[in-house]
């Protein structure tokens, strides 16, 4: 049994839809950002950084935090959405870590300027929300030859990006510029387990179309 500690952010949520995909059973402790519960003593203890998301794989005595490092985690677990064979193992890290060195850090800028305080400071909007759109550029790029990001195949790279361009509206990204992301994203939006792993923990949230 796995405990995860969450919140319904695209960090979080690339968690529980790993989780939701590989059927593992789990608990979920809703940690409210919003209300700092972060910054409790008992959350310090799982997660160092203060940050959701985070787990404790009961079976193994093991607790993590860092999404990237929870997915390869689960992945390594359970023997599925990683492939093994050298080329696809190593495409599935490299994108997993273009999501965590530059689509999380730069899109989670780009929420802050371009949706939470617009027009008041210019150059970080135009920097952030440039630099948004010039990572969906090369997303649609990778997406024009491969099915998913790594490779043709469903992994924990696409898990760990689709959360992100499901804030796409609040990123003022029009989906429909970007044909192959837009396909992938429907794609994914389809799958039973995204459906379930949105809601977690539960929340009112739809998940946007483009
Ligand atoms: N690199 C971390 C980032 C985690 C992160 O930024 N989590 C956000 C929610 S999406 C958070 O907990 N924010 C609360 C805070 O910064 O106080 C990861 O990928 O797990």
């Amino acid at each position: 049994m796995i405990d995860l500690y969450t919140w319904f952010t695209p960090n979080g949520r690339k968690v529980s839809l790993m989780l939701e995909e590989c059927e593992l059973e789990y608990t979920t402790h809703a940690i409210d950002i919003a209300n700092d519960e972060q910054f409790t003593p008992e959350f310090l203890k799982i997660s160092p950084n203060n940050k959701i998301p985070a787990i404790v794989d009961n079976d193994k005595g093991k607790s993590l935090m860092e999404s990237g490092a929870i997915m390869m985690y689960l992945a390594d677990k359970t023997g599925k959405f990683w492939p093994t064979d050298l080329e696809n193992k190593w495409s599935t890290v490299e994108w997993l870590m273009f999501q965590m060195g530059g689509v999380g850090p730069m899109f989670g800028q780009c929420h802050h300027f371009t949706k939470y305080n617009p027009d008041k400071a210019p150059y970080a909007q135009d920097r952030y929300h440039d630099e948004t759109k010039r990572l969906y550029g090369v997303m649609n790029e990778r997406l024009s030859k491969s099915g998913f990001l790594a490779c043709d195949e469903y992994t924990i790279a696409d898990m760990a990006v689709w959360p992100w361009i499901a804030r796409f509206d609040w990123q003022s990204v029009d989906l429909n510029e970007f044909p192959n992301v837009r396909r992938w994203y429907l794609e994914i939006l389809d799958r039973p387990a995204t459906r379930r792993g949105w809601n977690v923990p539960e929340n009112e949230q739809e998940i946007p179309m483009p």
